[in-house]
């Protein structure tokens, strides 16, 4: 029996693995955040270990083009090979890594170790900047620092209202919602979201007995709709103005700055009824522990932040909980909903382009300094910022001529995938570390089959901060190793100056040693002393600390102890509304489906059900375009057409259209999205754009549709 978590996102459910027949099978566990609740990917979970498909041999592609089993010796000695003659030829910048947010601790510490000492590049970066860079900028220009939820997940059952805004976790973290129970019985909880998702479900009068507010508020104007929630405190005089006082700056710039958003304006901008408006904000003002309520939490997801203007509408969340007194007491605070199962230490160790680890900035002298002492290097050699995932992707086949993905399946994630594939391909060298042949793997010229979750040993840090430890229960399949293996003979072929360990629990200690005195700082911990408590442990954790379950009680983490309020302006889309484009594009989750779909979509459970790529439409909008249910549906903007099938809802507005994005093929939604990013986070602008939409018959005649073929790949 082994106790281990979650393969999946960032709520890290505690699960057992048991050996059985066909390897382990998986048992949910009694965990503070899932509290013995599992999804059904969680369930399927070990699926994956098994999937026919794996890869356990290192592939490169030969002469005839196709993917060819060589020898680990082989593979890693190419490789070397390859990126000398790049680096020789365009400099070391012309090699970059892309990294995941579903990397342990352990390895996403080493791909940023061996991106800047092994292959000394600048260019490093990870999915994570499609996830959580909005939500992390604006935490670390607030209070200094950023962890996603200041405090256990578990406070928030105490509070009395809970505003969600742009978050589906009915669909994406389903054992989560039993934290909102006794919030949904006060009628408490307040979800904006464009759709009547299943978790704005969970706030019909039938669902809970006591109701909720759901604010279907037009896609991309939630920073309008929170500017209003914040005139109504200031207007109705339900500010927490001796907070506002003792623990923050820039109110006054902050409370001037909503004098505009009154509540008319607010409803014409967003479609959300001033009622409505108003019963929002009182409600959040009466939960309030300085209006003598048991407590109220904001908390954002991707729906809010996935947006050219992503970072300033987390500011005004964060706003409206400074403005109600909320962070850092009971009950209450800001927080965001990580996503990824690595999503928070993946962020914090050095995959970022302009950090180093511990969350220390790459172009800070002493940061330098430190981090070169523990890797046992001059300082000089560390190369300076590179440039957030998007534009590092823009840089594929000119000045970036060899790219490392580990941990990411950008071919079907990225935003305008289509253009993504296209750079892809002219490139010199493609290196996918994976253990399953997905869509970015089946492009590569060299794939090395790596360990899962299962087979390897590890920490996580979850959605609340708190590290934990991922456990092996079995033997890797055929000659697939784990990365940190992989890591160290690459770096020890390319004549790295620094020496890379291999075993995790080593690894992890020089993490810690890295993190000392650090915003995300570790070095109190380690797998001994995590091993030896049930529910890990909380960072900030320096040496002699037991960790810090709840952040911002006393102070926040900016030198003079104060939260900075900023003032905001709202955007519109990027790529908004035209005569020929008249509707918006918004993407999302599914419940049994996992991002790109390279895990979930090799598990038949999942596939059943949740099989294929569909468009949800309005019933107005279907009849205007003679759209039946299940017809073929084109969505189409200047940067490509998916085509899916529709299903017709009351649910969405009529002058939006929802895709999930899990697909690749002709329904992958990605071939449409826009790639315009956030100026202070370079996260895209995934959630909204503008598209022609179509019966598929009738489009194609007007579109060439382009449609990316799937190549095979050798078993
Ligand atoms: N089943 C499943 N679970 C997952 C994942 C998965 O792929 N599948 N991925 C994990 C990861 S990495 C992440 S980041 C999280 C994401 O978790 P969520 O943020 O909950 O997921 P999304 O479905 O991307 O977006 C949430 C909602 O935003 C809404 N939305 C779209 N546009 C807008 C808008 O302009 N404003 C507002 N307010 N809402 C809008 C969508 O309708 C959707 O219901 O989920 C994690 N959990
Ligand atoms: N349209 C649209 N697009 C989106 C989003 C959206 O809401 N709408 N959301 C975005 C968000 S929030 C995210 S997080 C991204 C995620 O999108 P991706 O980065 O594509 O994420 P995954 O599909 O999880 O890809 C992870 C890959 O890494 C492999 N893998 C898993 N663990 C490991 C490991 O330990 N080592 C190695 N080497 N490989 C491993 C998996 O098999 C898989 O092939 O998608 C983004 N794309
Ligand atoms: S909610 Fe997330 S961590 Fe929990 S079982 Fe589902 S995918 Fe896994
Ligand atoms: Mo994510």
């Amino acid at each position: 029996m082994t106790r281990t978590h979650c393969p999946y996102c960032a709520l890290q459910c505690g699960m057992t693995l048991t050996p059985s027949e066909e390897g382990v099978s998986v048992t949910p566990r009694d965990f503070p955040t899932n509290r013995g609740g599992l999804c059904q990917k969680g369930w399927t979970s070990a699926d994956v270990l098994r999937a026919p498909d794996r890869i356990t041999r290192p592939l490169v592609r030969g002469e005839s083009g196709d993917l060819e089993p060589v020898s680990w010796d082989e593979a890693l000695a190419y490789v070397a090979a390859r990126v000398r003659a790049i680096q020789a030829a365009h400099g070391h910048d012309a090699v970059a890594v892309f990294g995941g947010g579903g990397l342990t601790n352990e390895k996403a510490y080493q791909l940023g170790k061996f991106a800047r000492v092994a292959l000394r590049t600048r260019h490093i970066d990870y999915n994570g900047r499609f996830c959580m860079s909005s939500a992390a900028a604006a935490g670390n220009r607030a209070f200094g620092v950023d962890r996603g939820l200041p405090f256990p997940l578990a406070d928030v059952a105490g509070a009395d209202a809970v505003l969600l805004v742009g978050s589906n976790v009915a669909d994406t973290m389903p054992p989560l919602v039993q934290h909102l129970g006794p919030v949904r019985a006060k009628g408490g909880l307040v979800v904006v979201d464009p759709r009547h998702s299943a978790t704005a479900a969970l706030t019909d009068a039938e669902s809970t007995g006591a109701g909720g507010l759901h604010l279907r508020a037009l896609p991309g104007t939630d920073q309008v709709l929170l500017l209003g929630l914040l005139h109504l405190v200031v207007a109705d005089g339900l500010a927490d103005e001796e907070y506002l006082a003792a623990r923050t700056t820039g109110w006054d710039d902050v409370r001037r700055s909503v004098a505009l958003w009154w509540p008319d304006r607010v409803a014409r901008v967003t479609g959300v009824p001033e009622a409505l408006l108003r019963r929002a904000a009182h409600l959040l003002a009466d939960a309030s522990p300085a209006r003598g309520g048991a407590g109220a939490v904001v908390l954002t997801g991707r729906g809010a932040e996935q947006h050219t203007d992503g970072t300033d509408t987390v500011t005004a969340a964060i706003n409206l909980a400074l403005a109600l007194g909320l962070p850092g007491r009971r009950s209450s605070g800001y927080g965001c909903l990580t996503g990824q199962g690595n999503g928070q230490g993946g962020r914090e160790h050095g995959q970022k382009s302009d950090q180093l680890p511990g969350y220390r900035m790459i172009d800070d002298p002493e940061a330098r300094a430190h981090v070169a002492g523990v890797w046992g290097v001059d300082p000089d050699l560390l190369p300076g910022k590179g440039v957030p995932a998007v534009e590092l992707l823009g840089k594929l086949g000119g000045e970036v001529r060899g790219l490392f993905v580990h941990g990411a399946n950008v071919l079907v994630s990225a935003p305008d995938a289509l253009a993504v594939r296209r750079r892809i391909s002219e490139l010199d060298l493609l290196v996918v570390c994976d253990f399953v042949p997905g869509e970015t793997a089946q492009l590569a010229d060299v794939v090395l089959p790596v360990t899962q979750w299962a087979e390897e040993e590890g920490t996580m840090t979850n959605l609340e901060g708190r590290v934990l430890r991922r456990r092996k229960a079995l033997d890797p399949p055929g000659e697939a190793r784990s990365e940190l293996d992989i890591l160290a003979d690459l770096a020890r072929l390319l004549d790295s100056p620094a020496a890379f360990e291999t075993d995790p629990a080593t690894v992890f200690d020089e993490l810690a040693r890295a993190s000392a005195g650090g915003r995300a700082d570790y070095s109190g911990l380690s797998h001994a002393r995590l091993d030896a408590v049930e529910e890990g442990l909380f960072w900030p954790c320096p040496a002699g600390s037991d960790g810090t379950p709840r952040m911002f009680t006393e102070r926040f983490a900016h030198p003079d102890g104060r939260a900075r309020m900023v003032a905001t302006t709202p955007g519109a889309p990027a790529d908004d509304l035209q005569p020929d484009r008249p509707v918006y594009l918004i993407t999302g989750r599914v419940l049994a489906h996992y991002q790109s779909g390279a895990q979930t979509r090799r598990v038949a459970a999942l596939n059943r059900a949740s099989a294929e790529p569909f468009v949800e439409l309005h019933p107005q909008l279907a009849r205007r375009l003679a759209v039946d249910d299940g017809d073929d549906v084109a969505v189409t903007s200047p940067r490509g057409t998916a085509v899916a099938r529709a299903r017709i809802t009351t649910g969405i507005r009529p002058d939006t259209v929802f895709m999930p994005f899990h697909w690749p093929g002709a329904g992958m939604a990605n071939a449409v999205t826009n790639d315009a990013t956030d100026p202070i986070s370079g996260m895209p602008e995934f959630k909204v754009c503008a598209v022609s939409v179509a019966r598929a018959d009738l489009a194609t005649a007007l579109h060439e549709a382009p449609r990316p073929d799937t190549e095979e790949i050798p078993a």
